[in-house]
């Protein structure tokens, strides 16, 4: 549902990662084309302003982190902020003795009934023993939807036909649950068109009835902002826990998700991703974010890129390469970068493109390897890492003796690095292969 506002974010960063330095104007560009990305994605206007204030103050007031890319420092804060404006994760808060007691409300056709079976079978899978309730006596058929969806998982529904008030059938499923050694109830509740006083009035009596610890507000995501409103409203009249957007896999464009905890107050606890009745997720507020800018590993590789990585040095690199200057020197700066990113394996996965090569590459160099490259570098004099050639049998002994390794170990390395000397130069001929593997290898 998020495809198009991820779209729109992604040119955004890529126009502003074109520019090289980030003057302010540029920030300031980037950042009203945000703003209009998320109001066209029906994202609330007062969310969307906190939004956009909160980055420019982080993106003005941030440390320049000569480790990312201008780009890269707004994609992070655009992150964060986002996950912030999304809340907690959510979880359900079944304290207190058992029976618990969740209760669903919501709009008519909102996905209530849908999702207290979605949730009933999620917390069989964790151990629990639910117990379904209907409590909508007023749609003729509803109470014959939940009890179909019972005998299809497999699960008890406690139901006492249309002419019982609901308050009282809800009652007493909590006392039947009790009865059977249900440990959750759920209460399937009726539905209506919009918010009514008499509806409100109803469902006050049914949560004191049956004091569930979990209300839960069923919305659907493609109502968009009414979605809000209407979260706004029963929040006010009768008190909500938690918020469940269903439909999320339709083509919503995703402003009521962004903006539902910010407006409310209320967390969002479950997304509803599909009609099958799996089809329910817990709510992680960095996942969806990262869904939303629609790259995670690129924002793994910021991560770690940010404690390792030195964008000064890997200019210096590239120039270095570019001149042919290329040392061991240099060579051992940039394995101790690599070695402080992580397993090199892994790092080679996340590099767009390296599919292909990283296999090789992983087998061929591997962690272990690097060390002992580096020992053999570190016993080499600064003279010898700058002019190999002067580098002959006796100072190889030396050099293999100090580093713990071997005479042909130290040949080895020396002829990987002509070798690589050799591949860099041919790569500087075509610039983008020599960016690609700066970045590799910084
Ligand atoms: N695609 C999709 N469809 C859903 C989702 N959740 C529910 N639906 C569909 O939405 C329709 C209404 O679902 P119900 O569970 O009957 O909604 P309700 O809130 O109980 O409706 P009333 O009882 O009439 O108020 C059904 O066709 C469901 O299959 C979801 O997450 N994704
Ligand atoms: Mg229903």
């Amino acid at each position: 549902m998020f495809e198009n506002l991820t779209e729109k974010l992604q040119a955004v960063f890529k126009r502003l990662g074109k520019r090289g330095t980030l003057r302010e104007g540029d920030v300031d560009e980037g950042l009203r084309e945000i703003r209009l990305a998320l109001l066209e994605a029906d994202v609330h206007y007062k969310v969307v302003k906190d939004f956009i204030a909160r980055v420019h103050e982080k993106a003005i007031g941030a440390e320049i982190t000569k480790s990312l890319r201008p780009e890269q420092q707004i994609v992070k804060i655009v992150h964060q902020e986002l996950i912030e404006t999304l809340g907690e994760p959510g979880r359900l808060e079944l304290t207190g003795p058992a029976p618990h007691v969740i209760m669903l409300v919501g709009l008519q056709g909102s996905g209530k009934t849908t999702t207290a079976a979605k949730l009933a079978l999620q917390l069989r899978q964790t151990g629990h023993l639910p117990l379904m309730v209907a409590g909508d006596t007023y749609r003729p058929a509803a109470i014959t939807q939940l009890e179909v969806l019972g005998r299809q998982l497999e699960l008890p529904v406690h139901s006492e036909g249309q002419n019982v008030p609901p308050p009282k059938i809800c009652a007493d499923g909590v006392r039947e649950a009790r009865r059977r050694g249900s440990d959750v109830v759920i209460l399937d509740t009726a539905g209506r068109l919009q918010i009514d006083d008499e509806m409100m009035a109803e469902l006050e009596a049914v949560k004191k009835a049956a004091k569930p610890v979990e209300t839960l507000l069923v919305a659907d995501a493609m109502t968009g902002q009414e979605a809000v409103n209407v979260a706004g409203g029963f929040h006010q009249r009768i008190g909500l826990t938690g918020l469940i957007l269903t439909k999320v896999d339709g083509d919503a464009r995703g402003g009521a998700a962004i903006s539902m905890r910010a407006v409310t107050g209320v967390p969002i606890k479950f997304l509803g991703t599909g009609e099958k009745i799996d089809a329910l997720e817990a709510f992680y507020p960095d996942r969806l974010a990262s869904r939303i800018l629609g790259m995670g590993d690129v924002l793994t590789l910021i991560e770690r890129a940010e404690s390792a990585f030195d964008e000064e040095q890997a200019e210096r690199m590239e120039r270095k390469l570019r001149e042919a200057s290329f040392t061991l020197e240099d060579f051992l700066e940039q394995f101790q970068q690599i070695k402080q990113m992580g397993p090199l394996s892994q790092l080679l996965d996340m590099v767009p493109g390296m599919g292909q090569l990283a296999p090789n590459l992983s087998a061929e160099v591997t962690d272990e390897q690097l060390k002992r490259i580096e020992a053999i570098i570190l016993s080499m004099t600064p003279e010898e890492r700058r002019k190999p050639k002067i580098i002959d049998g006796s100072r190889k002994r030396r050099i293999a003796q100090g580093s713990g390794t071997s005479v042909q170990e130290v040949n080895a390395l020396l002829n990987q690095f002509r070798q690589m000397q050799k591949m860099l130069k041919q790569l500087g001929k075509g610039k983008r292969g020599m960016r690609g593997l700066t970045r590799l290898f910084g």
